[in-house]
């Protein structure tokens, strides 16, 4: 009788392991091929930045002789999500996914997860509570967005003796670049008690929205001093709405922003932004690069990070050619 229990209770304890690793399964394994069949899922093209990053992935799987799978997600989550269940329909070896939010592009990872798919996130991260870099997919590679605020803020207190009136634009709400660039820069405030954020407001890093949100802050705000914006494109479209209201953009009120595209590197040039904090949108061959080490049985880091630069008036001119 006792003898039974106790294999009863092993029994349990075994069921429950193994319940506990099918939880923890390990990441899909890649074979090596000599060509693959890539899929990469953008999350919109209205914007320069994603252009060149779509190019990037592109044009590197076909230097490689790689099959390329794209689909564009026009700036909604839940068509991104069917984007990658599509995907995954067609076979693909693996997705390279830009993910438009933290939180609802997860079941997307799980669900290539779960039919043994490899999944890179580039340019944006998921929800790390939930999906982890290493655990549910291979690796994230990008910038480190948390830093970039950080180095918008230093150089604008620098430039601004600490002291300064901000109107802020974030990005797209619930992606992870909005949440760290805002988290970043708030942080490095701390050490400015003159610096002082009096309005703040996603412009979802387009261009003519983030214009129509700085009219309109602009008119709240009329003592503004600067402008932090989570991109060029929304600088760009504040630095109009300066214009319109009389201000001279770069000298009335300081604006500074992140990315390093040409039409902001160009405003650099013209004085009316003021620096842009370089977020490289170039990953293909980081990312393809990655995919074949992995499948070689390699170790991959959880963050393949980018290394950006800074521009401002000290060296924007030598690198608008270069720039997207
Ligand atoms: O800064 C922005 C784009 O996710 C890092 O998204 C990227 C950001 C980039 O639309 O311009």
């Amino acid at each position: 009788m006792k003898k039974q229990f106790l294999h009863g209770g092993l029994a349990l304890v075994l069921a429950v392991g193994s319940i506990g690793t099918a939880c923890a399964q390990e990441l899909p394994k890649l074979k090596e091929k000599k060509s693959y069949k890539i899929g990469f899922s953008q999350t919109e093209s209205n914007n320069p930045w994603r252009l060149a990053e779509t190019e990037s992935v592109k044009s590197e799987a076909a230097k490689r002789g790689y099959q390329f799978v794209y689909t564009d997600a026009a700036g909604s989550a839940a068509k991104q999500v069917a984007d990658v269940n599509s995907m995954i329909a067609q076979g693909v070896d693996i997705i390279f996914l830009a993910p438009r939010e933290e939180k609802p592009l997860v079941p997307a990872v799980m669900a290539a997860k779960k039919a043994g798919i490899t999944v890179i996130c580039l340019d944006r991260r998921v929800d790390e509570a939930v999906a982890k870099p290493g655990r549910d997919y291979l690796t994230f590679i990008g910038s480190d967005f948390i830093d970039e605020g950080k180095r918008a803020a230093e150089w604008l207190a620098k430039r601004t003796n600490g002291k300064a009136t901000i109107i802020e634009l974030q990005g797209t709400t619930g992606s992870s670049p909005a949440h760290d660039r805002q988290a970043g820069f708030m942080e490095a405030l701390k050490k400015y008690p003159d610096m002082k954020v009096v309005a703040s407001q996603s412009g979802d890093f387009a261009r003519d929205k983030g214009r129509q949100v700085a009219e309109t802050l602009l008119q709240a705000h009329p003592d503004v001093t600067a402008i932090y914006a989570h991109n060029d494109e929304m600088a760009l479209g504040a630095i109009a709405a300066l214009e319109a209201a009389g201000k001279k953009p770069g000298k009335d009120v300081i604006v500074v922003s992140i990315d390093g595209e040409k039409d902001g590197l160009q405003a650099i040039v013209d004085g009316k932004l003021n620096c842009t904090v370089e977020c490289n949108p170039r990953l293909g061959t980081k990312g393809m690069d990655a995919m074949e080490a992995y499948a070689k049985g390699k170790k991959i880091d959880t963050w393949i990070k980018s290394d950006d630069r800074l521009f401002d008036d000290s060296n924007a001119k030598d690198h608008v050619a270069e720039a997207y």
